[in-house]
């Protein structure tokens, strides 16, 4: 047995069923002891993307999916994935191959500093030196990524440590780990705070995703009645048909969810994480915020809670439940804004206009997919629409990215998404930036035999940037492109394309694709003249107008229309 065998031995222990990556000679040893495996080798056209994939297993699964790459430029084009799950919480191990360290005979040749390059941008990363501690750093390596806060871990196996024989160590057995529950003090003073509440309301935040918290959640948001709004990657983290479905704060102030937001005196903030832009800001006039997470909050400018509670989530929410449920004749005093506040965010989306509003195309697709289909967000503009008006009903079924919102990563989180339910529609939604940043994925999409639609808004232009170009009253410049013929592309790659040629057609062209079986390809055009319209103009003035009617909490600010 030598040290790559080991290494793989250790991964099956940990239940890895499949690698992604794009291999170099350094990997040899490893690729060969991975071909004796249970373990499948993913090829993907790019490194980056495989750590998408990797990173979105982990987000899904809540165990850490695995990435493989060379040394130097294929180490080098992880490290946007690596931010990705680091940002993103996601659980992800990253193995990187090197030259050998015990002798130099191509002397600097394509060597950098991987581990260095990848101390900023994982939890933990370590080359290897000796076969003996294989087994226990890749014990470790998955502990770390995958206990909260989740994260990537990076390995480094250079190329004469990998071939060398290794003495035949058994891996670590793994065992189950239940955190600490939040501690009855804790649950004593939350439970004070929310029955004294007159108008409590329900943040859930990126952490209230975990896949394994999503029915404790929505059992206790049934139990207490007390509606809800999320952030955007806290989205969908309730089962639906709740009827306490608030809104998600995609914007940080003035959206219409904010008029719930703005009125709350006791924010209960479930999993809330800073990295994700702002779903509100707090400042010395209120409301109070109670944090409920795994780990203490951070404190930001923007985000300080004035209590705590710390511990396993869904355990402690269950323990608070116990302690208010029935008790709370204040629980719903917000809800009577959430007719208005669902009936605005509706507005348009049937409208028929052509190019398609990014109303009528959220509408759309919520249309075509089914209950349980996952839809995968790029990072362009239609993100803000999506995460504002589409409508989840199951957990994770709206993967986007507000942490990192890095270009590229829809396509590969489809193609993860795919492989583990393919027994459900997936869609990739991408602008026609970020598709082109990882299109040649399509080849290793149907390579593997996958199902899904990838949905191209087609507007010539990186138009979030444009955007907000316009709405900080710059000329227009610098942010248009020409496009291939979407359609041909998709051919090329065998693949079917769809262009759509009028409203109406949207959805039966994504329910034919969806039917076609195999991947299938829609671009649709794309009006974003209602970017400025609402998400701009009529915000303001719905803002002043409440600010004239004497509301607390609406200053004049500037719009923050960052993505
Ligand atoms: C890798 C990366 N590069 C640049 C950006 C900055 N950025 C955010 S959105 C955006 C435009 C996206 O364009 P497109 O994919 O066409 O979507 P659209 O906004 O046009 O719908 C850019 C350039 C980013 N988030 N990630
Ligand atoms: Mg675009």
């Amino acid at each position: 047995m030598n040290s790559a065998e080991l290494l793989v031995t250790a991964m099956e222990n940990e239940g890895v069923r499949e690698i992604f990556g794009v291999p170099g000679e350094e990997n040899l040893d490893l690729v060969e002891a991975l071909r004796r495996s249970t373990i499948k080798l993913v090829v993907t056209r790019h490194e980056q993307a495989a750590a998408f994939m990797a990173a979105t297993h982990g987000r899904l699964t809540g165990r850490a999916g695995v990435c493989l790459s060379t040394l130097g430029p294929g180490a080098l084009n992880l490290v946007t994935g690596a931010a990705y799950a680091l940002l993103g919480a996601m659980p992800m191990i990253m193995i990187t191959g090197q030259k050998g360290i015990l002798s130099r005979k191509q002397a600097r040749f394509q060597i950098v500093d991987t581990v260095s390059t990848m101390t900023p941008l994982t939890k933990m990363t370590h080359q290897i030196v000796s076969p003996a501690t294989i087994p226990s750093m890749v014990r470790e390596a998955f502990r770390m990524a995958q206990q909260e806060r989740p994260g990537p871990v990076h390995l480094e196996l250079p190329e004469d440590i990998a071939g060398e024989s290794a003495p035949s160590i058994a891996p670590v057995p793994v065992h189950p780990i239940d955190p600490p529950i939040g501690p009855p003090a804790a649950l004593d003073r939350a439970a004070e705070l929310i029955r004294k509440a007159e108008r409590p309301l329900i943040m859930l935040g990126a952490a209230a995703s975990r896949p394994r918290l999503a029915a404790a959640l929505s059992d206790f948001v049934q139990r207490m009645q007390i509606p809800f709004f999320t952030t955007q990657m806290g989205k969908g983290a309730v089962a639906g048909g709740s009827g306490l479905y608030m809104g998600t704060a995609a914007l940080s102030e003035r959206d219409y969810v904010h008029l719930a937001i703005d009125r709350a005196d006791l924010i209960i903030s479930i999993g809330h994480d800073t990295v994700e832009k702002p779903p509100f800001l707090m400042g010395p006039a209120g409301p109070t915020v109670l944090h409920v997470g795994y780990l203490p909050a951070t404190v930001e400018e923007v985000f300080f809670p004035h209590a705590e509670l710390v511990g396993d989530v869904g355990p402690s929410l269950r323990l608070l439940a116990d302690r208010l449920e029935g008790r709370l004749p204040n629980a719903g005093a917000l809800l009577g804004l959430r007719s208005e506040i669902l009936a605005r965010i509706a507005d348009r989306a049937k409208e028929s206009r052509y190019p398609l509003t990014p109303q009528r195309i959220v509408h759309d697709v919520r249309q075509v997919m089914s209950e349980d289909g996952i839809v995968c967000l790029d990072n362009g503009m239609y993100k803000i629409w999506f995460a504002r008006n589409y409508r989840t009903r199951v957990a994770n079924t709206l993967l986007l990215d507000n942490a990192l919102a890095t270009m590229g990563a829809g396509l590969p989180s489809a193609i993860m998404a795919a492989m583990l339910h393919p027994d459900r529609r997936v869609l990739a939604v991408c602008g026609d930036g970020g598709f082109m940043m990882s299109s040649q994925e399509l080849e290793t999409a149907t390579r593997l035999g996958l199902r899904f639609v990838v949905l191209i808004l087609q507007d010539n232009a990186y138009g979030m940037i444009r955007w907000k170009q316009a709405a900080d009253g710059y000329p227009d410049f610098g942010m248009t492109f020409g496009n291939p013929d979407f359609v041909a592309y998709a051919k090329a790659f065998g693949i079917r394309g769809r262009r759509v040629e009028s409203a109406e057609a949207l959805a039966p062209a994504l329910e034919a694709a969806f039917t076609g079986g195999g991947v299938e390809l829609v671009s649709v055009p794309v009006d974003y003249s209602e970017n400025m319209r609402v998400l701009v103009d009529e915000l303001r003035d719905h803002a002043s107008t409440r600010a004239g009617e004497g509301n607390r909490g609406i200053q004049p600010r500037r719009r923050d229309t960052r993505g």
